[in-house]
């Protein structure tokens, strides 16, 4: 008989345009393990209300993040792609979830400090409750795996510790998932702010997939190195954050490790280091561009894409909740 194959599922809010960022510390690897393991990813909308978007900006993104996460090599027959709103038992059990995650647990949360400090004018409930949101994006698939940057971690262990307080109570209805975390790109920073995570608001200094060739050479022409005026490629993160940042962008397209590229730019300066990061990344892009502005032509294609994958998505999902419902005590309708 077939071994049950491992699951694995992520998802990403389409708030913005990829970038290199979500490229790197997530989309990548989630291509590099279809054949491994059974796999889930969705365009989470639902998440990205939380802070206030524009309705048609939305639809529109939501449709390309799914053009690109299929130019990126998430080949829809061999993984499910769908769109979070389009399987109702998120938000069903996204609020059973919130019963059993604890105010003090949620107040925690580094995304939500830093969201409500960037909001202060919406800091409403959801932006707030999120993270129960999360975990039953997550636990309603049993994954074993949850692929996300650095930055999701916290998430991920906060529906582990929600997980394992739902069995104890009630026995083993949900698998704890493991973050998985990449060695290379899980936390790419800014072009321009080294200190920071490359983000979609600070556009200038974040590459997106769509930009064209000569936009993405621009940025990395303007990257920050840094300010000791050294003009050496070497790797030290604490002295030299913006020549690291760049160095762990070429070792994640190039496969290259730290020591080959210092050898590689032996006695050139960063004149020659930026543009040659720059054509790496616009090589990686190219084909992603390209093939995701020819699907997002093929407006049917999406559609079909999608609705397969909503309706296999809810099948895996309805069966958790239904047990989930089940444990809880709510009458069978
Ligand atoms: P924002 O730009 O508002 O911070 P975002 O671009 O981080 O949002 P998310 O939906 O939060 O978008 O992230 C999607 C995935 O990409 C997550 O797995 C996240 O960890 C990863 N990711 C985002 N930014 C980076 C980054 N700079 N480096 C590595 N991984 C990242
Ligand atoms: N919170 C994530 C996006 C996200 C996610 C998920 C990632 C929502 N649900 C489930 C992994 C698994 C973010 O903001 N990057």
């Amino acid at each position: 008989m077939e071994e049950k194959k491992k699951v694995m599922l992520s998802g990403i809010q389409p708030s913005g345009d990829l970038h290199l960022g979500n490229y790197l510390g997530a989309i990548k690897n989630w291509a590099a393990r279809a054949e491994e393991f059974d796999c889930y990813y969705f365009m989470a909308d639902l998440h990205t209300i939380t802070v206030r978007q524009e309705p048609a900006e939305l639809r529109r993104r939501t449709l390309q993040q799914l053009a690109q996460y299929i130019a990126c090599g998430l080949d829809p027959e061999k993984n499910t792609l769908f769109v979070q709103s389009h399987v109702p038992a998120h938000a069903q059990l996204g609020w059973v979830l919130e019963c059993y995650t604890m105010f003090g647990e949620l107040s925690r949360m580094t995304q939500f400090k830093d969201k409500s400090a960037k909001h202060q004018d919406n800091i409403n409930a959801g932006l707030f409750t999120y993270p129960s949101l999360m975990a039953a994006d997550i636990l309603l698939y049993k994954p074993d795996l949850v692929p996300v940057g650095e930055d999701q971690k916290q998430h991920v262990e906060l529906t582990r510790k929600v997980a394992e307080r739902f069995n104890n109570l009630y026995g083993e209805v949900f698998t704890v998932p493991e973050p998985y975390i990449p060695k290379a790109g899980a936390r790419i920073y800014g072009l321009t702010t080294p200190g920071d995570k490359m983000s979609k608001s600070v556009p200038e200094g974040c590459v997106f997939l769509m930009d064209k060739p000569e936009v993405i050479a621009k940025k990395f022409k303007r990257a920050v190195t840094d300010s000791d005026r050294e003009n050496c490629v070497r790797y030290d993160k604490a002295n030299k954050p913006g020549v690291a940042n760049l160095m762990d962008i070429y070792a994640a397209v190039t496969g290259k490790t730290h020591e080959e590229i210092e050898k590689e730019f032996e006695g050139q300066g960063y004149g020659v280091f930026k543009p040659a990061v720059g054509e790496a990344v616009i090589e990686t892009f190219r084909p992603i561009r390209e093939e995701a502005e020819r699907l997002i032509a093929d407006k049917s294609y999406l559609e079909s894409v999608y609705r397969d994958g909503a309706a296999k998505a809810s099948r895996v999902a309805n069966k958790t909740l239904a047990k989930v419902y089940k444990k809880v005590g709510f009458l069978q309708p």
